[in-house]
């Protein structure tokens, strides 16, 4: 808590929309381990994202900030403050924002029932959609003991995945240099490992499974940074994914239709749009 509560804190005076267009509206919104506090945070998109949507519901699924790193060393540029204060910002508003800690933000688990400036603290909770599904929400680090099995891949998953995320954001820098996208080395390679992707199939099978159990009709997590709507025979899994690497979201639609939005697709094809648009002009 103190390196927390060390943070220099600024009122964000001028939050700008992006110029010239509305906001995307939908009826929720789900994001989670954005890992404020370390330096593979993807706050830039994040903002872009904040700033380009809007929804009645706002869920943040955990892992928000990352109080295991800012533990052993304070890292919190400007960035990352802001997506802190838009974050406030839109529940004053009135944006109903639900925040569930994960196993990074542990130490928000203490809060739960509690209310921080618009902000609800739930350890779960039931999301009922437009079209009338009831979908528990849930962080997802509450299953890791089922996967004891996979423990041992977990613990040499960790180091690995640190030195790739190092090396995703050279790959990066690089690449915005040559005016290149944005591009995540590390979901290719987990789609290319065998045992990343046998984990995460056994991952969702036991989430889905656990739905079936509770007879309620999906499930919506975060934590194993891999964003995923998967059907298990009635149940519905959900992923929002991460904004380490793939920065992603889950969206519901006034309707009731659940999507993943990857940001970075996103940014491109604007981007895309307005070039065309500065040609025609
Ligand atoms: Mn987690």
């Amino acid at each position: 808590m103190n390196a927390i509560s060390a943070i220099p804190m600024r009122p964000m005076d001028k939050v700008e929309p992006k110029r010239g267009t509305e906001r995307r509206r939908f009826r929720t919104i789900w994001i989670s381990d954005i890992h404020l506090g370390t330096r593979g945070c993807n706050a830039g998109m994040l903002i872009d994202f904040l700033d380009t949507v809007d929804s009645q519901t706002l869920y943040l699924v955990g892992d928000i900030i990352d109080g295991w790193q800012l533990k052993k060393r304070v890292y919190w540029p400007t960035a990352h403050n802001d997506v802190v204060w838009r974050i406030m910002k839109r529940a004053r508003r009135g944006t109903r924002v639900i925040y569930i800690p994960g196993n990074h933000d542990e130490m928000f688990r203490q809060f739960t029932g509690l209310n921080f400036g618009g902000v609800e603290v739930r350890r779960k909770k039931i999301h009922t959609t437009a079209d009338g599904r009831k979908l528990l929400v849930l962080h997802g680090d509450e299953f890791d003991a089922i996967m004891l099995a996979h423990r041992w891949l977990a613990v040499v998953g960790d180091a690995a995945y640190t030195g790739l995320m190092a090396l995703n954001r050279h790959v990066n820098r690089v690449r915005r240099w040559l005016g290149m996208p944005y591009w995540s080395l590390s979901r290719m390679a987990k789609h290319k490992v065998k045992n990343a992707v046998a984990f995460i199939s056994r991952f969702e099978e036991i989430v889905a499974h656990e739905a079936e159990r509770r007879h309620i009709d999906g499930v919506v997590c975060g934590h194993i940074h891999t964003a995923e709507i998967r059907q298990f025979g009635d149940v519905t899994y959900y992923n929002d994914g991460d904004w380490v690497e793939g920065c992603t979201a889950l969206v519901e639609h006034f309707d009731g239709t659940m999507e993943v939005l990857h940001w970075a697709d996103e940014m491109a094809r604007r981007d895309a749009a307005e070039a065309a648009l500065e040609i025609a002009a």
